[in-house]
């Protein structure tokens, strides 16, 4: 079981008032909050070990090389990959789909060729491939939402066809509270020869990833979503794409050799990676993981789901708010909206209350229209949260729907 002040202890941040309230985090789907270990050992990178990776032969250089390269295999076996060479370090889940999206999109597709991904992406899975889409005349095609507000596999049946090159979906909803059935959309990539790409942004802080249980072929997810460091992400890329995948970016590093004509790259995933990376981004990431593993996955799902567990039927016994997504189950992830109030008057109340929720559109505007409305609010949950948080979010969001509703201050 997790020891909850033990946990709180190594997030300082969280201990503060915000407009005289103690603060509540509900906005760990935009980004997650990291622990003092972390900060330490980038801390700790910077005074003793700083040089630049894959270049000295100096005790320093050689230092963060080994350290950068020991994360690189940490994170294979955080995701199970085959292999550390599977592993290329990128700026974030965005930068990684980008990749995908020029690096295999812009190599296999031609006219009349289909992309299926569905209608609760993230923008960072759907503008790069609209954008590839438009370079190459293929088709972008979408998987759509069942009754309970959940993907559809009979949707997804229908839309992947022989003509499928790529399917790419978000193994969990940002705004919907959804785990989507990747297995079941793997096999169906693969049934049709397509390659699988899985947007794990909002699952890897969550649950154990692996890969090869997926049978994903290319998978995406940053650091700071997984209680490390901004500017930093992950791309898995399967064995198999080593050679068919481009590199998108070019320059130092990523080369054999150069000529005055033309250059020789390395193969993944040096080859993926040009210039100068984020060495304390790798550092502070590789510590989030060993964090991760310290507090364990068992204690981590078990605090979710009790949270998710006490906070569900609250949410839904608030008269005038709609709560968004599958009504029974659901992650920690609450999109909902306060009936005729917009939800930036909604977030905002509830800052005023202490409680940091986000509102908008999520980066998810289809998603959106698909729900009929333009933007939501949206209380997103770690394992660090507690039970008086919960209570004090439904009490702050009581009161606001009294106020804008009843007119009731
Ligand atoms: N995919 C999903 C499913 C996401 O939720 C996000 C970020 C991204 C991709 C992009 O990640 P980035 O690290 O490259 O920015 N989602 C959110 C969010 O829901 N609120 O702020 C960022």
């Amino acid at each position: 079981m997790i020891n909850l002040q033990q946990v709180r202890a190594d997030f300082p941040i969280l201990e503060q008032r915000v407009n005289g309230e103690p603060l509540v985090y509900f906005d760990n789907a935009a980004t997650s909050q990291t622990p003092v270990s972390v900060l330490d050992a980038m801390r700790n990178y910077y005074l003793t070990e700083n040089a630049n990776v894959h270049r000295g032969v100096h005790t320093l250089a050689e230092r963060a090389t080994e350290h950068y390269e020991r994360v690189r295999q940490q994170v294979a076996n955080f995701i199970h990959a085959a292999s550390a060479d599977e592993i290329v370090f990128t700026r974030s889940t965005t930068e990684s789909l980008n990749l995908v999206a020029r690096g295999l999109g812009d190599q296999i597709l031609q006219p009349g060729d289909e992309i299926v991904i569905s209608i609760m992406e993230h923008h960072s899975n759907l503008v790069p491939w609209q954008e590839v889409a438009k370079r190459t005349g293929a088709v972008l095609k979408y998987i759509e939402l069942n009754d309970h507000q959940e993907l559809d596999l009979q949707s997804a049946q229908e839309q992947i066809t022989p003509q499928t090159k790529i399917v790419a979906v978000a193994a969990a909803s940002n705004v919907l509270g959804t785990v989507n059935p990747v297995k079941q959309l793997g096999k169906l990539a693969h049934a049709a020869h397509a390659w699988f790409v899985v947007d794990a942004a909002q699952f890897v802080g969550h649950h154990p990833l692996d890969v090869q249980e997926w049978d994903a072929d290319l998978v995406a997810f940053s650091g700071h979503k997984m209680y490390g460091p901004t500017g930093i992400g992950v791309l898995y890329v399967r064995e198999q794409l080593h050679d068919l995948l481009r590199p998108v970016q070019f320059g130092g590093e990523m080369v054999e050799t150069v000529t005055r004509e033309q250059t020789t790259f390395k193969k993944a995933p040096l080859g993926f990676e040009a210039g100068t990376p984020d060495i304390s981004g790798v550092v502070g990431l590789g510590a989030a993981i060993t964090y991760l593993q310290t507090i364990g996955w068992e204690s981590i799902e078990h605090q979710e789901r009790v949270l998710v567990n006490y906070l569900l039927p609250q949410i839904k016994a608030i008269d005038h708010v709609t709560m968004y997504g599958p009504q029974d189950h659901h992650t920690g992830v609450f999109a909902f909206n306060v009936r005729g109030v917009h939800p930036h008057d909604v977030a905002t109340a509830l800052d005023l209350a202490g409680v940091a929720v986000r509102a908008g559109h999520h980066c998810a505007q289809p998603l959106m229209s698909t729900l009929g409305v333009t933007a939501t609010a949206r209380a997103s949950l770690a394992f660090y949260n507690t039970k008086a948080e919960c209570d004090q979010f439904i009490n702050a969001l009581t009161a606001v729907k009294e106020f804008f509703i009843n007119g009731i201050s």
